[in-house]
């Protein structure tokens, strides 16, 4: 089990914690909870070695949301996703949050084509080009600008493209 924590002087503790997590296991968990790599209240996600957090309330817009990640930590910001692994490890977490909660079907993640029109960038700058619209998205123009997870109509865990404007759960996102 390879876990990339940044961190030099945690990382000894780490790779006993993974070699003892093998050991009680014998399989590779696809997510860590390791409190020293992701602050409190954070998951991480071992193929990414980032941090991810949902918030369900208050609902924001999506500029409001984006400012409310960074609130919570520094460099945080609406969630990228860059890969299919990524998109479906989310997915799942979400899908698992909603049987414990009155979570919506639906959340902000940090994709908008707010600048211009069909040039879709991401609010941390990832420059991977992974996409998971849903069939026929994204069709809104200029009135949506927005880029969300949904999981009702049109696949789960696929992309829409959303009125910024809107209220509503939202995904942050740090790589420490
Ligand atoms: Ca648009
Ligand atoms: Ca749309």
């Amino acid at each position: 089990m390879v876990f990339s924590c940044h961190s030099e002087d945690t990382m000894k503790v780490y790779i006993v914690l993974s070699l003892l997590l093998v050991m009680a296991f014998h399989t590779a968990s696809p997510y860590v909870h390791c409190p020293k790599f992701c602050r409190e209240g954070w998951f991480s996600f071992r193929d990414t070695a980032s941090c991810y957090r949902f918030v369900g309330s208050p609902k924001r817009n999506y500029r409001s949301a984006n400012q409310q990640c960074r609130a919570m930590y520094p460099t945080a910001s609406l969630a990228s996703i860059t890969s299919a692994n990524e998109n479906d490890f989310l997915t799942h977490m979400w899908i698992s949050l909603r049987r414990s909660g009155d979570w919506d079907d639906k959340f902000w993640i940090g994709y908008d084509d707010i600048g211009r029109e069909g040039r879709w960038t991401w609010k941390d700058n990832s420059k991977r080009i992974y996409t998971r619209w849903s069939p026929g998205r994204p069709n809104g123009g200029r009135g949506e600008n927005c880029g969300e997870i949904w999981n009702q109509q049109n696949g789960l865990g696929n992309w829409n493209d959303e009125d910024c404007n809107r209220s509503q759960a939202f995904l942050c996102k740090y790589t420490p």
